[in-house]
């Protein structure tokens, strides 16, 4: 009763709050107790449930635009989640879909979600930014529920939500309890960082992944897609790269259509796709393909025939770049991509002679930082010239590169001290960043680890309230040295979910009895709907076996 009463008051909102059907449901069905909000994730900033319920039958009920709408039929990013929520409520096939005949309805069913998409444009037919609207309010009564939102980005998420609301009562029939929900995101960027360098992730295993973001709200699909083990994606300027780079030229790849595909899965379902090409560390495959590119090693005065970071004292390094980066910026459209500067093993530098003779012209002395941000600096400008912003990992704030004002830093190292001030220093210094350090996914250790990534706040640091603002989100990181396609899904739900809550829902939901509960059935619900997402703890699943 405690716990239900502090969270009345942090949700000050929930005023007529009472006992509804959903309890009595899962408590007499599961281990784990019921949640005031049911299935509910993440939290909604607003919510209020009532214990006034209605039923939901295929045959009567279904998804259409609301007159006042301004997307209608021909917007077929709606048209398209209408169908796949549809499908998740009641299964699939369902002959009635979308006819009219046939429609018996009780008077006490609810027969419609009207969805309302408010604003003059609604965006349907363009991608999600960094500055989208994703808000929505949904009303769940009779005898319409009506899904209002400015763009359709917000009813995506209020579909999601009105998906999660509906739960089977005990003679399997599908009910809602009127509900009003307001709802809007915590920050803005919430990420998924993947790796298909250290293992190929075929299509199918990424495009199950970003459907599970979206069950969780996520915005932003971070495609670690090359690194020192493989280079997969195929480049149509420099096609040697992944012919000579990948794991296997054909089948090891992703060509310009598999790439396609991903942006278009992921636009339909409100999510961008931030591509990281990491230089100058992290290139060895791009050596394979790319004459010259990387710096030759020396032992003693040979070359010892192994290679190091991007060669940075070339002209045509950067007219290589210049080249690749011009056709990265038409292949992916989004406003943003990462460019990497991470972990730069200065030994190669050191002991190549030419490298050491620009450093003498350069006047860097011995301060090999100094080359990596000339190089860094120069490929700052080739793309800003492709008219995209950039990310780039915290190292490259931390050796003083010169930045244009909206970079984003991306914050991956240290322990929490550490990770702490880091965010500290990069707002004092009036740049925008990103967390990942409490995130990193691929760790794993023995227990409940999702707990923790759960209480990390990326707002938890010292600075002022400016400061706060510049945190525009964070991201999970799965890093694939460990993870194929055997074990990314598993390994990546439920325990991504925990940080989907943190980066959407308000900064008082801290309850962690109460998000166990609820992240209990919402797993249940990843998998139902196809997702082998790993248990929290010992449990079962309301319909494992059905
Ligand atoms: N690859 C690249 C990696 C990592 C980074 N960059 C990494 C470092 C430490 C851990 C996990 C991953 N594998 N390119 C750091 C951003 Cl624990």
């Amino acid at each position: 009763m405690l716990k239900f009463v502090s969270l009345l008051l942090a949700l000050s909102f929930c005023q007529g709050l009472q006992h509804n059907n959903i309890d009595d449901y899962v408590e007499a069905e599961s281990v784990f107790q019921a949640s005031k909000y049911g299935s509910l994730w993440p939290l909604p900033q607003k919510v209020q449930i009532s214990e006034v319920s209605f039923k939901l039958t295929s045959a009567s009920f279904r998804i259409v635009d609301a007159k006042a709408s301004s997307a209608g039929p021909s917007c077929s990013l709606l048209q398209s989640a209408y169908r796949r929520y549809y499908e998740y409520m009641f299964g699939s096939a369902k002959k009635q879909w979308g006819s009219k005949n046939n429609r018996r309805s009780d008077p006490s069913d609810l027969t419609e979600l009207q969805v309302w998409i408010t604003s003059p444009d609604s965006e349907c037919d363009g991608y999600p930014s960094v500055t989208s609207d994703e808000s929505y309010e949904l009303t769940v009564n009779q005898p319409v529920a009506v899904l209002k939102a400015p763009k359709v980005w917000g009813a995506l998420h209020g579909l999601e939500t009105f998906s999660q609301l509906v739960f089977e009562d005990e003679y399997g029939a599908k009910s809602i309890n009127a509900t009003i929900i307001n709802d809007f995101p915590r920050f803005q960027h919430r990420g998924i960082l993947l790796d298909s360098s250290r293992h190929f992730l075929p299509i199918k295993v990424i495009l199950a992944n970003l459907e599970t973001m979206a069950m969780n709200k996520f915005n932003v699909f971070h495609w670690h897609i090359v690194d020192d083990q493989s280079f997969p994606y195929l480049s149509r300027t420099f096609p040697q790269l992944s012919e000579q780079g990948a794991y296997h030229p054909y089948t090891h790849v992703y060509t310009p259509a598999d790439v396609k595909m991903v942006i278009e899965f992921a636009r339909l379902r409100g999510i961008r796709v931030i591509p990281e090409f990491d230089t100058p560390g992290h290139t060895q495959s791009w050596g394979k393909g790319q004459k010259d590119l990387l710096t030759p090693c020396y032992s003693g005065s040979k070359p010892s025939g192994s290679f190091g970071p991007v060669n940075p004292i070339l002209n045509t390094t950067y007219d290589f770049m210049a080249q690749f980066f011009t056709e990265i910026s038409t292949v992916f459209p989004d406003g943003y991509v990462h460019l990497g500067g991470d972990e730069v093993d200065f030994t190669c530098w050191k002991s190549n002679p030419d490298i050491q003779k620009f450093m003498e012209q350069q006047h860097f002395g011995e301060d090999y930082s100094k080359l990596e941000s000339f190089y860094i600096q120069k490929l700052l400008d080739i793309v800003t010239s492709t008219k995209k912003g950039y990310l780039i990992w915290q190292e490259v704030f931390d050796n003083g590169v010169k930045l244009k004002a909206d970079t984003l830093i991306h914050v991956w190292k240290g322990n929490q001290e550490q990770y702490q001030n880091e965010m500290a220093s990069v707002t004092a210094s009036g740049y925008q960043t990103l967390l990942s350090t409490p995130w990193y996914l691929n760790r794993i250790s023995y227990g409940q680890d999702w707990q923790g990534f759960y209480k990390a706040d990326p707002q938890d640091f010292k600075g002022t309230d400016e400061q706060k603002k510049l945190v525009i989100g964070g991201e999970a990181c799965l890093w694939g040295e460990y993870v194929d396609a055997t074990n990314l899904t598993p390994r990546l739900w439920p325990r991504a979910s925990a940080v989907a809550e943190r980066l959407w829902s308000a900064k008082n939901v801290t309850d962690i009895d109460d998000a166990f509960n609820r992240l209990s059935l919402h797993r249940c619900r990843m998998v139902e709907r196809g997702i082998p997402a790993e248990p929290l703890f010992s449990s079962y699943c309301p319909r494992e076996y059905k």
